[in-house]
């Protein structure tokens, strides 16, 4: 027969579990084993039944104090559990606005790309127009156009990259010959432009250049050229205006003093012909930089113009020994050596 000290025992009990519980699952467990349907408390007040009525009365009394009791200890510690799981999840969440920010890292240009585009605007200011050409060539407009004929030492200058492909056949096929190759320098794009487009003209070709050569600090097999051509009218340009333009164009790619010197030279498109040195202080040399000369009349034949008529300068500019110089590089073989440390400088 359920008696006094049964219920405190039951309360002790319980009162004791639920403080110890150390989650809420737990507590949820201890809810129904004193508190649900089938628990404990609901158990003593089933028994009560069987119990006279004074007993009843004090019995089913002590239990509802015990029913009551039990049932706020557990909102209390279910209340406790809650506020933990908050504070833990406040401090496990906080945004610190005070900590500095993780820095985006964001990409930028090649050192090369940036050059290009500067070479670019500077031309452009100059009223020229920026072209571009095949990187893949054919014989004639690489060097037979150019007038650098097959058998001619002067082809020795520019050891090429041939491409396998159909040998010439027919007679048109011979006179200009369509063999393939990787072209040697951004030239044959003189002869493209020429041939479809009417002086008087300025254009600037930057693009990819290959030679079959060995690569040394300042030699690479594959590297870039920016052609400049213009073509006025016969008695209109001279060698003087070339050095115009090109002084202009150094002056502000520059962007200060820098010695320039133009030095006698031969190419078989070009007559005069000469080279553009570039003093470089930090190695205290002179730096060959830029190829150049007055257009020679079999080019303008080549391409469908009467030299009678025409005159004008071109200039193949090398675009890595240009980066070189601007930003003090010593070795051209950094450009493409992919080392993060070399690009992350620009
Ligand atoms: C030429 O290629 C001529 N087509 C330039 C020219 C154009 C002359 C129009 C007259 C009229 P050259 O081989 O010197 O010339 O090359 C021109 C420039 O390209 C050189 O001064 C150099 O700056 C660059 N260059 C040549 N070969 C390499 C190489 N292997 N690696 C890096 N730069 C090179």
């Amino acid at each position: 027969m359920l008696d006094k000290k049964d219920l405190e025992n039951l309360k002790s009990k319980a009162e004791k579990a639920i403080k110890n519980a150390q989650s809420v699952f737990e507590l949820e467990k201890l809810y129904r084993q004193f508190l649900g349907k089938k628990g404990e408390v609901n158990q003593c007040i089933k028994m009560l039944s069987k119990a006279t009525p004074e007993k009843r009365k004090e019995i089913g009394k002590r239990i509802n104090e015990i029913k009551q009791f039990l049932q706020e200890i557990l909102v209390k510690k279910r209340a406790f559990f809650q506020q933990e799981m908050i504070k833990k999840a406040l401090s496990e969440e906080r945004i610190d606005i005070t900590a500095p920010g993780v820095k985006v890292e964001r990409g930028h240009l090649h050192p090369l790309t940036l050059v290009e585009q500067r070479v670019e605007e500077i031309f452009q200011s100059m009223g020229f127009s920026v072209v571009l050409g095949p990187e893949v060539e054919t014989e004639w407009y690489n060097f037979d156009a150019l007038n650098i004929p097959k058998d001619h030492p002067a082809r020795d200058m520019w050891d090429t990259f041939w491409l396998k492909g159909k040998e010439p056949e027919t007679r048109k096929q011979k006179a200009k010959s369509e063999r393939l190759l990787l072209r040697t320098h951004t030239s044959p794009v003189q002869i493209r432009y020429m041939e479809k487009h009417n002086p008087p003209l300025r254009i600037v070709v930057p693009g990819k250049c290959f030679r079959h050569e060995a690569t040394d600090a300042s030699h690479e097999f594959q590297f870039y050229q920016v052609e400049g051509l213009m073509v006025e009218e016969r008695g209109k340009i001279s060698v003087a205006n070339f050095k115009a333009v090109i002084q202009e164009f150094v002056k502000k790619f520059f962007a200060g003093d820098i010695k320039m010197r133009l030095r006698p030279s031969y190419f078989p498109f070009t007559e005069p012909s000469f080279e553009v040195d570039i003093f470089w202080k930090s190695t205290k040399e002179w730096a060959e930089v830029i190829g150049a000369g007055m257009v020679h009349p079999k080019v303008f034949k080549a391409a469908g113009l009467n030299p009678k008529n025409w005159q004008g300068f071109a200039f193949g500019m090398g675009l890595d020994r240009l980066a070189m110089l601007k930003y003090n590089i010593p070795d051209i073989r950094l450009f493409h050596s992919v080392d993060l440390r070399f690009l992350k400088q620009f």
